[in-house]
Protein backbone atom coordinates (compact mmCIF):
# COMPACT_ATOMS: atom_id res chain seq x y z
CA UNK A 1 0.00 0.00 0.00
CA UNK A 2 2.58 2.41 0.93
CA UNK A 3 3.63 3.75 -2.78
CA UNK A 4 4.19 7.75 -1.70
CA UNK A 5 6.50 9.36 -3.69
CA UNK A 6 9.93 10.24 -1.67
CA UNK A 7 10.02 13.09 0.68
CA UNK A 8 13.30 15.40 1.64
CA UNK A 9 12.61 17.29 4.86
CA UNK A 10 14.07 20.84 4.53
CA UNK A 11 14.01 22.59 7.92
CA UNK A 12 11.05 25.30 7.64
CA UNK A 13 12.50 28.25 8.70
CA UNK A 14 9.53 29.98 10.39
CA UNK A 15 8.48 29.13 14.60
CA UNK A 16 5.55 27.58 15.17
CA UNK A 17 4.25 30.94 16.72
CA UNK A 18 5.68 32.95 13.67
CA UNK A 19 3.53 30.65 11.52
CA UNK A 20 0.62 30.78 13.41
CA UNK A 21 0.22 34.60 13.77
CA UNK A 22 1.11 35.01 9.73
CA UNK A 23 -2.15 32.01 9.42
CA UNK A 24 -4.53 33.62 11.33
CA UNK A 25 -3.91 37.60 10.33
CA UNK A 26 -6.65 40.18 10.40
CA UNK A 27 -6.79 42.49 7.75
CA UNK A 28 -4.50 45.82 8.46
CA UNK A 29 -6.87 48.88 8.46
CA UNK A 30 -6.42 50.62 5.38
CA UNK A 31 -4.27 48.77 3.67
CA UNK A 32 -4.60 48.19 0.05
CA UNK A 33 -3.23 44.88 -1.18
CA UNK A 34 -1.91 43.98 -4.91
CA UNK A 35 -4.19 41.15 -5.50
CA UNK A 36 -7.17 39.58 -2.96
CA UNK A 37 -8.12 35.70 -3.89
CA UNK A 38 -11.44 35.12 -2.60
CA UNK A 39 -11.78 31.56 -1.58
CA UNK A 40 -9.48 30.37 0.40
CA UNK A 41 -9.56 26.01 -1.13
CA UNK A 42 -6.96 24.44 -2.45
CA UNK A 43 -6.51 26.33 -5.48
CA UNK A 44 -6.96 30.29 -4.17
CA UNK A 45 -4.09 28.79 -1.99
CA UNK A 46 -2.15 27.37 -4.21
CA UNK A 47 -2.49 30.83 -6.56
CA UNK A 48 -1.52 32.85 -3.42
CA UNK A 49 1.54 30.84 -3.28
CA UNK A 50 2.92 30.87 -6.73
CA UNK A 51 1.94 34.04 -7.04
CA UNK A 52 4.54 35.12 -4.23
CA UNK A 53 6.75 31.97 -5.19
CA UNK A 54 6.99 32.85 -9.26
CA UNK A 55 6.08 36.44 -9.54
CA UNK A 56 6.99 37.50 -6.16
CA UNK A 57 4.20 39.33 -5.43
CA UNK A 58 3.42 38.79 -1.58
CA UNK A 59 1.14 41.58 -0.88
CA UNK A 60 -2.26 39.42 -1.48
CA UNK A 61 -5.18 38.52 1.00
CA UNK A 62 -6.97 34.88 0.52
CA UNK A 63 -10.08 35.67 2.21
CA UNK A 64 -12.05 32.82 3.52
CA UNK A 65 -15.76 32.95 5.12
CA UNK A 66 -14.84 29.80 6.93
CA UNK A 67 -11.93 28.12 7.71
CA UNK A 68 -9.01 26.88 5.34
CA UNK A 69 -9.83 24.12 2.85
CA UNK A 70 -13.11 23.20 4.32
CA UNK A 71 -14.90 23.37 1.26
CA UNK A 72 -14.87 21.03 -1.77
CA UNK A 73 -11.31 20.62 -0.74
CA UNK A 74 -12.17 19.11 2.49
CA UNK A 75 -14.91 17.16 0.82
CA UNK A 76 -13.55 15.42 -1.80
CA UNK A 77 -12.25 11.59 -2.91
CA UNK A 78 -8.97 13.07 -3.88
CA UNK A 79 -8.85 11.01 -7.33
CA UNK A 80 -5.75 12.90 -9.27
CA UNK A 81 -5.12 11.75 -12.78
CA UNK A 82 -4.89 13.56 -16.21
CA UNK A 83 -6.29 11.17 -18.83
CA UNK A 84 -8.65 13.54 -20.20
CA UNK A 85 -9.98 13.30 -23.97
CA UNK A 86 -8.92 16.87 -25.46
CA UNK A 87 -5.59 18.63 -26.17
CA UNK A 88 -6.51 21.83 -24.28
CA UNK A 89 -7.70 19.90 -21.38
CA UNK A 90 -5.21 16.92 -20.76
CA UNK A 91 -2.39 19.91 -21.43
CA UNK A 92 -3.89 21.76 -18.32
CA UNK A 93 -4.45 18.51 -16.18
CA UNK A 94 -1.13 17.08 -17.00
CA UNK A 95 0.77 19.98 -16.22
CA UNK A 96 -1.03 19.93 -12.62
CA UNK A 97 -0.53 16.15 -12.46
CA UNK A 98 3.71 16.93 -13.11
CA UNK A 99 3.27 19.07 -9.98
CA UNK A 100 1.77 16.74 -7.60
CA UNK A 101 5.06 14.47 -8.55
CA UNK A 102 7.14 17.19 -6.31
CA UNK A 103 4.58 18.80 -4.53
CA UNK A 104 5.68 17.09 -1.37
CA UNK A 105 9.43 18.22 -1.75
CA UNK A 106 8.27 21.61 -3.13
CA UNK A 107 6.39 22.61 -0.55
CA UNK A 108 8.11 20.47 2.35
CA UNK A 109 4.61 18.78 3.31
CA UNK A 110 3.83 15.74 2.79
CA UNK A 111 0.63 15.56 0.72
CA UNK A 112 0.77 11.50 0.53
CA UNK A 113 0.37 11.84 -2.96
CA UNK A 114 0.09 7.78 -3.95
CA UNK A 115 0.38 6.95 -7.84
CA UNK A 116 -1.60 3.78 -6.96
CA UNK A 117 -3.34 3.93 -10.59
CA UNK A 118 -6.15 4.74 -11.65
CA UNK A 119 -8.79 2.21 -13.60
CA UNK A 120 -11.92 3.02 -15.74
CA UNK A 121 -14.33 -0.40 -16.07
CA UNK A 122 -16.09 -1.46 -18.84
CA UNK A 123 -19.18 -2.94 -19.17
CA UNK A 124 -20.19 -2.81 -22.52
CA UNK A 125 -18.44 -2.64 -25.82
CA UNK A 126 -19.29 1.37 -26.47
CA UNK A 127 -17.44 1.69 -23.14
CA UNK A 128 -14.44 0.01 -24.74
CA UNK A 129 -14.29 2.21 -27.45
CA UNK A 130 -15.08 5.23 -25.52
CA UNK A 131 -12.08 4.04 -23.33
CA UNK A 132 -10.02 3.17 -26.32
CA UNK A 133 -10.20 6.65 -28.09
CA UNK A 134 -9.43 7.92 -24.78
CA UNK A 135 -6.11 5.98 -24.61
CA UNK A 136 -5.47 6.78 -28.05
CA UNK A 137 -5.81 10.27 -27.39
CA UNK A 138 -3.87 9.66 -24.40
CA UNK A 139 -0.75 8.59 -26.27
CA UNK A 140 -0.37 10.78 -28.94
CA UNK A 141 -0.66 13.43 -26.45
CA UNK A 142 2.15 11.98 -24.48
CA UNK A 143 0.16 10.84 -21.56
CA UNK A 144 -0.07 7.48 -20.27
CA UNK A 145 -2.98 5.10 -20.49
CA UNK A 146 -3.48 1.89 -21.42
CA UNK A 147 -6.23 -0.97 -22.28
CA UNK A 148 -6.31 -4.52 -20.79
CA UNK A 149 -8.89 -7.18 -20.86
CA UNK A 150 -10.78 -8.33 -18.53
CA UNK A 151 -8.00 -11.51 -17.35
CA UNK A 152 -5.51 -9.05 -16.98
CA UNK A 153 -7.74 -6.81 -14.42
CA UNK A 154 -8.90 -10.10 -12.56
CA UNK A 155 -4.83 -10.14 -11.55
CA UNK A 156 -4.48 -7.00 -10.76
CA UNK A 157 -6.98 -6.17 -8.68
CA UNK A 158 -8.28 -9.63 -7.34
CA UNK A 159 -11.54 -8.71 -5.23
CA UNK A 160 -12.71 -7.35 -8.09
CA UNK A 161 -16.19 -9.12 -9.69
CA UNK A 162 -15.09 -9.86 -13.11
CA UNK A 163 -17.11 -12.57 -14.15
CA UNK A 164 -19.41 -13.47 -16.44
CA UNK A 165 -22.41 -13.78 -14.10
CA UNK A 166 -22.14 -10.01 -12.74
CA UNK A 167 -25.22 -8.09 -13.83
CA UNK A 168 -23.46 -5.74 -16.10
CA UNK A 169 -20.13 -8.07 -16.89
CA UNK A 170 -16.52 -6.18 -16.76
CA UNK A 171 -14.99 -6.60 -20.57
CA UNK A 172 -11.93 -4.78 -19.64
CA UNK A 173 -10.30 -1.23 -18.18
CA UNK A 174 -8.35 1.47 -18.95
CA UNK A 175 -5.79 2.47 -16.13
CA UNK A 176 -3.67 5.18 -16.17
CA UNK A 177 -0.97 3.76 -13.68
CA UNK A 178 0.64 7.44 -12.78
CA UNK A 179 -2.76 8.74 -11.62
CA UNK A 180 -3.84 8.00 -7.40
CA UNK A 181 -4.95 9.94 -5.14
CA UNK A 182 -3.54 12.73 -2.27
CA UNK A 183 -4.52 13.57 1.12
CA UNK A 184 -6.90 16.59 0.77
CA UNK A 185 -6.65 18.23 3.32
CA UNK A 186 -2.69 18.48 3.64
CA UNK A 187 -2.90 19.81 0.29
CA UNK A 188 -4.72 22.88 1.54
CA UNK A 189 -2.42 22.92 4.50
CA UNK A 190 0.75 22.79 2.54
CA UNK A 191 -0.19 25.69 -0.10
CA UNK A 192 -1.39 27.80 3.07
CA UNK A 193 1.93 27.50 5.00
CA UNK A 194 4.33 27.83 2.20
CA UNK A 195 2.08 31.05 1.20
CA UNK A 196 2.15 32.17 4.52
CA UNK A 197 5.69 31.56 4.70
CA UNK A 198 6.24 34.10 2.15
CA UNK A 199 4.06 36.84 3.67
CA UNK A 200 0.94 36.38 2.11
CA UNK A 201 -2.04 37.17 4.25
CA UNK A 202 -4.48 34.21 4.81
CA UNK A 203 -7.72 35.39 6.51
CA UNK A 204 -10.14 33.18 7.90
CA UNK A 205 -14.02 33.86 8.66
CA UNK A 206 -14.32 36.65 5.69
CA UNK A 207 -17.04 36.57 3.68
CA UNK A 208 -17.20 38.40 0.91
CA UNK A 209 -20.44 39.96 0.70
CA UNK A 210 -20.24 42.43 -2.42
CA UNK A 211 -17.72 43.50 -4.91
CA UNK A 212 -16.65 47.69 -4.66
CA UNK A 213 -16.86 48.12 -8.41
CA UNK A 214 -16.08 52.43 -9.97
CA UNK A 215 -17.93 53.64 -12.81
CA UNK A 216 -15.70 52.50 -15.46
CA UNK A 217 -16.56 49.15 -14.55
CA UNK A 218 -13.01 48.37 -12.73
CA UNK A 219 -12.93 46.58 -10.07
CA UNK A 220 -11.26 48.13 -6.50
CA UNK A 221 -11.62 46.15 -3.95
CA UNK A 222 -14.37 43.98 -2.05
CA UNK A 223 -17.04 43.83 0.83
CA UNK A 224 -16.68 42.04 3.75
CA UNK A 225 -19.20 40.85 6.44
CA UNK A 226 -16.46 41.47 9.13
CA UNK A 227 -13.97 43.99 7.81
CA UNK A 228 -15.91 46.25 6.02
CA UNK A 229 -14.24 47.46 2.68
CA UNK A 230 -11.07 45.69 1.68
CA UNK A 231 -8.88 47.52 -1.49
CA UNK A 232 -6.89 46.07 -4.15
CA UNK A 233 -5.77 47.00 -8.02
CA UNK A 234 -6.91 42.99 -8.84
CA UNK A 235 -9.24 40.43 -7.53
CA UNK A 236 -9.18 36.47 -8.38
CA UNK A 237 -12.28 34.76 -7.50
CA UNK A 238 -11.87 31.04 -6.66
CA UNK A 239 -14.85 30.00 -4.77
CA UNK A 240 -15.98 26.46 -6.56
CA UNK A 241 -19.98 25.98 -6.05
CA UNK A 242 -20.31 29.92 -4.86
CA UNK A 243 -19.06 30.87 -8.35
CA UNK A 244 -22.20 32.16 -9.46
CA UNK A 245 -23.17 34.02 -6.27
CA UNK A 246 -20.13 36.26 -7.04
CA UNK A 247 -21.01 36.75 -10.33
CA UNK A 248 -24.21 38.23 -9.20
CA UNK A 249 -22.18 40.45 -7.08
CA UNK A 250 -20.24 41.68 -9.87
CA UNK A 251 -22.91 42.10 -12.25
CA UNK A 252 -22.50 39.48 -14.85
CA UNK A 253 -23.94 35.85 -15.45
CA UNK A 254 -22.11 32.81 -15.57
CA UNK A 255 -22.72 29.71 -17.42
CA UNK A 256 -22.44 27.86 -14.42
CA UNK A 257 -24.98 25.30 -12.13
CA UNK A 258 -24.14 24.41 -8.44
CA UNK A 259 -25.23 20.88 -7.42
CA UNK A 260 -24.95 18.67 -4.47
CA UNK A 261 -21.82 15.94 -5.33
CA UNK A 262 -21.67 13.45 -1.98
CA UNK A 263 -19.48 10.96 -1.03
CA UNK A 264 -19.50 8.52 2.02
CA UNK A 265 -16.37 6.22 3.83
CA UNK A 266 -16.53 2.93 5.56
CA UNK A 267 -15.55 1.80 8.81
CA UNK A 268 -11.93 0.94 8.36
CA UNK A 269 -10.87 -2.56 7.71
CA UNK A 270 -7.49 -4.33 6.78
CA UNK A 271 -5.66 -3.25 3.12
CA UNK A 272 -7.70 -4.76 0.24
CA UNK A 273 -7.81 -2.33 -2.34
CA UNK A 274 -4.38 -0.73 -3.10
CA UNK A 275 -5.68 1.04 -6.10
CA UNK A 276 -8.80 3.35 -7.94
CA UNK A 277 -11.60 1.94 -9.58
CA UNK A 278 -14.41 3.62 -11.18
CA UNK A 279 -17.26 2.51 -13.49
CA UNK A 280 -19.34 4.71 -15.51
CA UNK A 281 -21.78 2.19 -16.08
CA UNK A 282 -22.81 1.04 -13.05
CA UNK A 283 -22.26 4.61 -11.16
CA UNK A 284 -19.48 4.33 -8.56
CA UNK A 285 -16.02 4.72 -7.50
CA UNK A 286 -14.25 3.64 -4.75
CA UNK A 287 -10.65 3.07 -3.03
CA UNK A 288 -8.97 2.44 0.33
CA UNK A 289 -7.42 5.71 2.25
CA UNK A 290 -4.66 4.66 4.29
CA UNK A 291 -6.66 4.16 7.54
CA UNK A 292 -8.54 1.34 6.16
CA UNK A 293 -11.52 3.31 5.13
CA UNK A 294 -13.32 2.74 1.95
CA UNK A 295 -13.66 5.98 0.10
CA UNK A 296 -16.40 5.82 -1.81
CA UNK A 297 -18.50 8.20 -4.64
CA UNK A 298 -20.61 8.67 -7.62
CA UNK A 299 -22.63 10.92 -9.36
CA UNK A 300 -24.10 14.34 -8.94
CA UNK A 301 -27.35 15.26 -7.94
CA UNK A 302 -29.07 16.04 -10.65
CA UNK A 303 -31.16 19.17 -9.42
CA UNK A 304 -29.43 22.24 -8.04
CA UNK A 305 -28.69 23.22 -4.51
CA UNK A 306 -26.50 24.76 -1.83
CA UNK A 307 -26.65 21.86 0.74
CA UNK A 308 -23.62 20.80 1.89
CA UNK A 309 -25.88 17.11 1.65
CA UNK A 310 -26.68 14.32 -0.97
CA UNK A 311 -29.71 13.01 -1.33
CA UNK A 312 -30.25 9.92 -0.15
CA UNK A 313 -31.77 8.28 -3.92
CA UNK A 314 -27.95 8.47 -5.44
CA UNK A 315 -26.28 7.04 -1.98
CA UNK A 316 -28.15 4.03 -2.32
CA UNK A 317 -27.84 3.29 -6.04
CA UNK A 318 -24.07 3.79 -5.45
CA UNK A 319 -23.67 1.46 -2.76
CA UNK A 320 -25.51 -1.44 -4.85
CA UNK A 321 -23.17 -0.59 -7.70
CA UNK A 322 -19.75 -1.45 -5.34
CA UNK A 323 -21.57 -4.34 -3.98
CA UNK A 324 -21.98 -5.48 -7.33
CA UNK A 325 -18.11 -4.78 -7.94
CA UNK A 326 -16.63 -5.77 -5.19
CA UNK A 327 -19.08 -8.61 -3.27
CA UNK A 328 -17.01 -8.68 -0.57
CA UNK A 329 -17.48 -5.53 0.83
CA UNK A 330 -21.39 -6.09 1.22
CA UNK A 331 -21.28 -6.50 5.16
CA UNK A 332 -18.68 -3.09 5.64
CA UNK A 333 -20.76 -0.72 7.61
CA UNK A 334 -20.57 3.03 6.58
CA UNK A 335 -19.11 5.33 9.20
CA UNK A 336 -19.53 9.15 7.65
CA UNK A 337 -21.80 10.78 4.24
CA UNK A 338 -21.50 14.23 4.05
CA UNK A 339 -21.68 16.48 -0.05
CA UNK A 340 -19.97 19.87 -1.28
CA UNK A 341 -21.44 22.19 -3.78
CA UNK A 342 -19.59 21.53 -7.27
CA UNK A 343 -19.96 24.02 -10.08
CA UNK A 344 -20.63 22.30 -13.39
CA UNK A 345 -20.46 24.17 -17.22
CA UNK A 346 -21.96 23.02 -20.50
CA UNK A 347 -18.79 21.51 -21.64
CA UNK A 348 -17.28 19.92 -18.25
CA UNK A 349 -14.77 22.24 -18.09
CA UNK A 350 -12.95 25.17 -15.84
CA UNK A 351 -13.17 28.85 -16.83
CA UNK A 352 -10.26 30.43 -15.74
CA UNK A 353 -9.58 34.27 -16.82
CA UNK A 354 -10.62 37.70 -17.50
CA UNK A 355 -14.55 38.62 -17.24
CA UNK A 356 -16.88 41.66 -18.08
CA UNK A 357 -15.42 44.11 -15.12
CA UNK A 358 -11.82 45.03 -15.32
CA UNK A 359 -9.34 43.59 -13.08
CA UNK A 360 -11.78 40.85 -11.78
CA UNK A 361 -11.19 37.29 -12.75
CA UNK A 362 -12.14 34.03 -12.14
CA UNK A 363 -11.13 30.90 -11.65
CA UNK A 364 -14.25 28.36 -11.61
CA UNK A 365 -16.35 25.36 -13.12
CA UNK A 366 -14.27 22.49 -12.62
CA UNK A 367 -17.27 20.67 -11.29
CA UNK A 368 -16.80 17.40 -9.79
CA UNK A 369 -12.96 17.09 -11.09
CA UNK A 370 -11.39 20.15 -9.50
CA UNK A 371 -9.10 18.46 -7.04
CA UNK A 372 -6.39 16.80 -9.09
CA UNK A 373 -6.51 20.60 -10.63
CA UNK A 374 -5.56 22.07 -7.68
CA UNK A 375 -1.79 22.63 -7.90
CA UNK A 376 -2.32 23.46 -12.25
CA UNK A 377 -4.74 24.98 -11.65
CA UNK A 378 -3.02 27.79 -8.86
CA UNK A 379 0.21 28.21 -11.24
CA UNK A 380 -1.87 29.08 -14.19
CA UNK A 381 -4.09 31.65 -12.44
CA UNK A 382 -1.29 33.04 -10.42
CA UNK A 383 0.30 33.33 -13.82
CA UNK A 384 -3.18 34.74 -15.08
CA UNK A 385 -3.41 37.02 -12.43
CA UNK A 386 0.18 38.48 -12.33
CA UNK A 387 0.15 39.54 -16.23
CA UNK A 388 -3.62 41.21 -16.31
CA UNK A 389 -4.45 37.97 -19.05
CA UNK A 390 -4.45 34.59 -19.34
CA UNK A 391 -1.84 32.39 -18.92
CA UNK A 392 -1.45 30.47 -22.39
CA UNK A 393 -2.71 26.89 -20.59
CA UNK A 394 -5.57 28.75 -19.50
CA UNK A 395 -6.83 30.49 -22.84
CA UNK A 396 -8.75 27.79 -24.20
CA UNK A 397 -11.13 28.17 -20.90
CA UNK A 398 -11.93 31.82 -20.97
CA UNK A 399 -15.44 32.78 -20.80
CA UNK A 400 -15.75 34.14 -24.19
CA UNK A 401 -15.93 30.28 -25.60
CA UNK A 402 -19.16 30.44 -24.78
CA UNK A 403 -19.97 33.21 -26.82
CA UNK A 404 -17.60 31.29 -29.62
CA UNK A 405 -18.86 28.09 -29.01
CA UNK A 406 -15.20 26.87 -29.17
CA UNK A 407 -16.05 25.03 -25.85
CA UNK A 408 -13.73 21.71 -25.10
CA UNK A 409 -16.22 18.85 -24.21
CA UNK A 410 -15.08 16.45 -21.65
CA UNK A 411 -17.96 15.38 -21.01
CA UNK A 412 -18.39 10.93 -20.75
CA UNK A 413 -14.59 11.69 -21.80
CA UNK A 414 -13.55 12.30 -18.32
CA UNK A 415 -14.14 8.65 -17.66
CA UNK A 416 -15.99 9.31 -14.42
CA UNK A 417 -19.72 8.95 -13.49
CA UNK A 418 -20.94 12.62 -13.53
P1 LIG B 1 -13.17 24.91 -2.42
O1 LIG B 1 -12.28 23.99 -1.70
O2 LIG B 1 -14.65 24.70 -2.27
O3 LIG B 1 -12.78 26.37 -1.97
C1 LIG B 1 -13.59 27.51 -2.21
C2 LIG B 1 -13.62 28.31 -0.94
O4 LIG B 1 -14.31 29.52 -1.18
C3 LIG B 1 -14.38 27.59 0.19
O5 LIG B 1 -13.49 27.32 1.26
C4 LIG B 1 -15.49 28.57 0.54
O6 LIG B 1 -15.76 28.62 1.93
C5 LIG B 1 -14.93 29.89 0.03
N1 LIG B 1 -15.95 30.89 -0.24
C6 LIG B 1 -17.14 30.71 -0.87
N2 LIG B 1 -17.84 31.87 -0.88
C7 LIG B 1 -17.06 32.80 -0.26
C8 LIG B 1 -17.24 34.18 0.06
N3 LIG B 1 -18.37 34.83 -0.26
N4 LIG B 1 -16.24 34.83 0.72
C9 LIG B 1 -15.10 34.17 1.07
N5 LIG B 1 -14.89 32.86 0.82
C10 LIG B 1 -15.86 32.19 0.16
N6 LIG B 1 -12.13 16.38 -7.81
C11 LIG B 1 -11.17 15.52 -8.25
O7 LIG B 1 -10.30 15.90 -9.03
N7 LIG B 1 -11.13 14.23 -7.82
C12 LIG B 1 -12.07 13.72 -6.99
O8 LIG B 1 -12.00 12.54 -6.61
C13 LIG B 1 -13.11 14.58 -6.56
N8 LIG B 1 -14.08 14.10 -5.76
C14 LIG B 1 -15.04 14.92 -5.28
C15 LIG B 1 -15.97 14.41 -4.39
C16 LIG B 1 -16.88 15.25 -3.78
C17 LIG B 1 -17.89 14.67 -2.81
C18 LIG B 1 -16.87 16.65 -4.08
C19 LIG B 1 -17.86 17.59 -3.44
C20 LIG B 1 -15.96 17.17 -5.01
C21 LIG B 1 -15.03 16.31 -5.62
N9 LIG B 1 -14.06 16.78 -6.51
C22 LIG B 1 -13.09 15.94 -6.97
C23 LIG B 1 -14.07 18.19 -6.93
C24 LIG B 1 -13.10 19.02 -6.09
O9 LIG B 1 -13.33 18.82 -4.72
C25 LIG B 1 -13.21 20.51 -6.39
O10 LIG B 1 -13.25 20.74 -7.79
C26 LIG B 1 -12.04 21.27 -5.80
O11 LIG B 1 -11.81 20.89 -4.48
C27 LIG B 1 -12.33 22.74 -5.87
O12 LIG B 1 -11.34 23.42 -5.13
P2 LIG B 1 -11.52 24.93 -4.80
O13 LIG B 1 -10.35 25.38 -4.02
O14 LIG B 1 -11.84 25.66 -6.06
O15 LIG B 1 -12.88 24.98 -3.97
O1 LIG C 1 -12.49 13.64 -11.59
O2 LIG C 1 -11.67 11.65 -11.28
C1 LIG C 1 -12.47 12.56 -11.02
C2 LIG C 1 -13.43 12.35 -9.94
C3 LIG C 1 -13.62 11.22 -9.27
C4 LIG C 1 -14.61 11.49 -8.38
C5 LIG C 1 -14.99 12.75 -8.50
N1 LIG C 1 -14.25 13.28 -9.48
Amino acid sequence: MEKYSGLSLVKHSFSHHERWERQWANPTPNKKYDIIIIGGGGHGLATAYYLAKNHGITNIAVLEKGYLGGGNTARNTTIVRSNYLWDESAALYEHGMKLWEGLSQELNYNVMFSQRGVYHTCHTLQDMRNNERLVHANRLQGIDNEMIDAAQLQKEIPTLDCSKDARYPILGASVQRRAGNARHDAVAWGYARAASALGVHLIQNCEVVDMIIDGSNTIRGVKTRQYGELMADRVGCVVAGNSGEMARMAGFQLPVESHPLQALVSEPIKPFLDTVVMSNHVHGYMSQSDKGDLVIGAGIDSWVGYGQRGSYPIVEHTIQAIVEMFPTVSRVRMNRQWGGIVDTTPDACPIIGSTPVKNLFFNCGWGTGGFKATPGSGHVFAETLAHGKPAPLAEPFSLERFVTGALVDEHGAAGVAH
